[in-house]
């Protein structure tokens, strides 16, 4: 479609106001002569690529603007259980090594214990803080009553989405910094989710659920169940 369509005469079409320019270049061209035809295609082939740059900017800004509305309005009831363990690192060996595949993890056993506890936390044990990568994705869904939410595991470690009435710690004592274990975390009830695994929630009732990790206990979400 033109673009200057409303510019045109009563009358006029599009093709014919085409040819009208083309004509009109001509006429140009021969009036400028041989280097003038030169320097006039150049500056057509840089005013082309600089459209298509533009294009290319433009469609990244689009592309990168749903994103970012997709994952504040998802409609997706799907929350994916995150970390970036780095795969080939062997002091994750001893708990279950990386499942992560190479370039899909880039956090060292060592870095994730560092970050573990902050020395602004309350001494002399400090509070649990835990390694940001370590998460859920989104932590927080709004979901209509008889939705089922899909709970995958994405990271490279073993992990659970384990609902409790109450955030607490988890069934590893080592990972629960100044927390006391939450009764729904005891390795009985708490399903571990291996690299890949997913779960689906059906039934939750209306009203507000908390989920937690009972391995990793800084990494909750709560699903907001809004009834029809
Ligand atoms: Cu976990």
């Amino acid at each position: 479609m033109p673009q200057s369509g409303k510019a045109l005469e009563p009358g006029t079409t599009y093709g014919a106001r085409v040819a009208s320019r083309a004509r009109t270049s001509t006429t140009v061209l021969a009036m400028i002569g041989t280097s003038g035809e030169l320097s006039m295609e150049a500056t057509m082939r840089t005013m082309r690529a600089g459209a298509v740059v533009l294009a290319l900017l433009v469609s990244c800004w689009a592309v990168g603007n749903l994103v970012v509305r997709a994952q504040v309005t998802s409609h997706d009831n799907n929350i994916a259980i995150m970390d970036n363990c780095l795969p080939g690192d062997t002091g994750w060996n001893p708990t279950g090594g990386c499942g992560l595949k190479p370039h899909q993890g880039d956090v060292p056993f060592a870095e994730f214990g560092a970050l573990l506890v902050s020395p602004l936390t309350i001494p002399p044990n400090g509070a649990l803080i835990g390694h940001p990568s370590w998460r859920n994705e989104p932590s927080y869904l709004t979901v209509d009553e008889g939705k089922t939410v899909h709970v995958t595991n994405k990271g490279g470690r073993t992990h659970t989405f384990t609902e409790v009435a109450s955030y607490g710690g988890g069934f590893v004592a080592g990972l629960n910094i100044g927390l006391t274990q939450a009764p729904a975390c005891s390795p009985a009830l708490a399903v571990p989710l291996a690299p890949g695994a997913t779960d689906q929630l059906t039934g939750l009732a209306p009203g507000l659920h908390k989920f937690q990790c009972c391995i990793h206990p800084w990494m909750r979400a709560a699903i907001r169940v809004t009834a029809d």
